[in-house]
């Protein structure tokens, strides 16, 4: 077999104004589904990922393009990050005509193969082993790709974690795991269910691996352990599992209200707001003052606003629809 053409590494730092703006995108496209998800235009569920876009848009960020990765149903920043439509995510989302799965996935499968993202999962570490063999294809395709898989706190506690990270370390396989400890399980404290204090780094050194903790709320910080991470990957040097400390500001999907949290936590973690403190690194090193940033959040609020309207105003998909594209030849018949 002819392998694929190796990665082409983003070379260089993004300026900081970049990852700002990727990260305001994300905020402000989550931001406008959650009200629209109030308004009742969203069929079935939505996990929003407020708070939690550094962590998305850092590991995207020392991505190549033939590289891969997966996330969960908490996926939107994921898939948007590695370059994916706007327009097309919310077509899927609001069920209109465009939508980047065609209709068939919502917001709990969205996946973009062509930026390399390949899906979201809702079934709980589903995702990691499935994961892991894309790395073992590379591995066996020699086509130097990486392989990146977000999970969450609680996922630590699945055995499909457990034995895909045994396997991927065991095999140095080029994968990078990434846990984002958004301090919930669904309705319930990680803590209670844990008994580690870091639910992925506490349990590393079980499959020879470093824990690596990184404050997930710093894109920077984030971009640097991932670049490492990634260049270990690619070296053959084997996976990296990487905790990513932060915040799930907002419910476990749009329906929840969250009342079960201290308002002091929540508060207190907005104070730690990822955006807000890129946008105060922003203006100590010069690069935009507030005036700047406040104009740019304007204008991406109205462009959020904007898409939403087209969207809206689109037509629902043709019903044949339904019966295209269920198989990779773009066929839908059955077969066993
Ligand atoms: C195998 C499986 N078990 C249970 C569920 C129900 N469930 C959905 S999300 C979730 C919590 C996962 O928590 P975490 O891994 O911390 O991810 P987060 O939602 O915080 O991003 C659970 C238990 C599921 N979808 N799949
Ligand atoms: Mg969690």
């Amino acid at each position: 077999m002819e392998a694929p053409e190796a990665p082409t590494v983003r070379a260089g730092d993004p300026p900081l104004r970049t990852l700002y703006e990727q990260m305001l995108r994300i905020r402000h496209f989550e931001t406008k589904l959650d009200v629209l998800y109030r308004q009742g235009r969203v069929r079935g569920p939505a996990h929003l990922g407020i708070g939690q876009e550094a962590i998305a848009v850092g590991v995207a960020s020392v991505l190549g393009l033939g590289d891969a990765s997966l996330g969960t149903y908490r996926g939107h920043a994921h898939a948007l990050a590695r370059g994916a439509d706007e327009e097309a995510v919310l077509r899927e989302l609001l069920g209109r005509e465009g939508g980047i799965c065609g209709g068939k996935g919502g917001s709990m499968h969205i996946t973009s193969v062509e930026h390399g993202y390949y899906g979201s999962y809702a079934i709980v570490g589903g995702h990691i082993p499935t994961a892991v063999g894309m790395a073992w294809a590379s591995r066996i395709r020699g086509d130097g790709a990486v392989t990146a898989c977000f999970f969450g706190d609680g996922t630590t506690n699945i055995g499909a974690f457990h034995e895909a990270v045994n396997l991927a370390a065991l095999w140095r396989l080029p994968a990078v795991f990434v846990c984002e400890n958004n301090q919930y399980m669904e309705y319930t404290p990680i803590g209670d269910v844990i008994p580690v204090a870091r639910p992925a780094a506490d349990r590393a050194s079980a499959y020879g691996l470093e824990p690596v903790v990184v404050d997930g709320n710093d894109v920077i910080a984030v971009r640097e352990v991932a670049g490492a991470a990634v260049d270990r990957a690619r070296r053959g040097d084997g996976p990296t599992l990487i905790e990513a400390t932060t915040y799930r500001l907002g419910g476990h999907s749009a329906a929840d209200g969250a009342a079960y949290r201290d308002p002091d936590e929540v508060s207190a973690a907005w104070e730690r707001d990822p955006i807000v403190a890129l946008a105060n690194r922003l203006a100590l090193d010069g690069e935009a003052t507030p005036e700047e940033t406040d104009q740019l959040v304007a204008r991406v609020k109205a462009d959020m606003d904007a898409m939403a309207v087209r969207v809206l105003a689109a037509p629902t998909p043709d019903p044949a629809a339904a019966w295209t594209g269920m198989w990779s030849d773009g066929s839908s018949t059955w077969r066993n």
